[in-house]
């Protein structure tokens, strides 16, 4: 069992991102089993919920005359527009049914401000306003934090990137993510990852250390 020292983060495992979903990611509901296996040998889980106003900035549908996948200049950067997804209080939004982590402590809802997306857990698309995730964890003496979940090219990675940050060690469990892989953004975020000293690690490796 891992202890207090760490805590396993499940990210966005929504049906909206299942396939047949709003946002499907390739094989999204391959991980539901793993994250729930993981999730066992773990004290301390907490989970991520993409959690959108309908009108929020995000959606294609909220930009006149754009497409889904095209990107605009917001504010504060760069943005890729998707389809409309994970809209609050709607079946889309909700976990996967298969998902069984009845001990999960904490749902950290994000992207709930309808003009800055947040694909971190820990970090607005801002860069600057913090969800609290950090201090949360530091809080509770943790010192590791074991990602998974989807996509492992966006809300997984920009979670594991703010987790180091914000002085954790942190491992993704790179069998127990799937990826959108849009444009070459898979490749890309394992080079940030590597580059952070992000530990990638296998779902079996992690259990047979346990
Ligand atoms: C995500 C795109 C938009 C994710 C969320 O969970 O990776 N990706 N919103
Ligand atoms: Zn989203």
């Amino acid at each position: 069992m891992k202890g207090p020292d760490d805590a396993l983060l499940v990210v966005d495992v929504q049906n909206d991102f299942m396939p047949g979903g709003a946002l499907a990611v390739p094989h999204g509901d391959e991980i539901v089993p793993i994250a729930n296996r993981l999730a066992a040998a773990f004290e301390h889980v907490v989970l991520t919920q993409d959690w959108h106003p309908r009108d929020h900035r995000s959606f294609a549908a909220n930009h006149e005359g754009r497409q889904p996948f095209e990107t605009v200049s917001l504010s504060y950067g760069e943005q890729v527009l998707w389809p409309v997804h994970c809209v609050q209080d709607t079946p889309g939004a909700a976990l996967h049914d298969g998902l069984h982590i009845p001990h999960a402590r904490l749902v950290i809802r994000k992207g709930y401000r309808r003009d800055v997306d947040s694909y971190s857990a820990f970090v607005e698309a801002d860069r600057t306003t913090p969800t609290g995730l950090a201090g949360y964890l530091h809080e509770h003496g943790v010192k590791r934090v074991w990602c998974c979940g989807l996509a492992t090219d966006y809300c997984v990675a920009w979670s594991a990137l703010d987790a180091r940050a914000a002085g954790f060690d942190v491992i993704v469990i790179e069998d127990a993510c799937r990826a959108i892989d849009m444009d070459g953004s898979l490749a890309r975020a394992w080079r940030q990852l590597d580059a952070a000293g992000v530990v990638r690690m296998r779902s079996e490796q992690v259990l047979a250390q346990l």
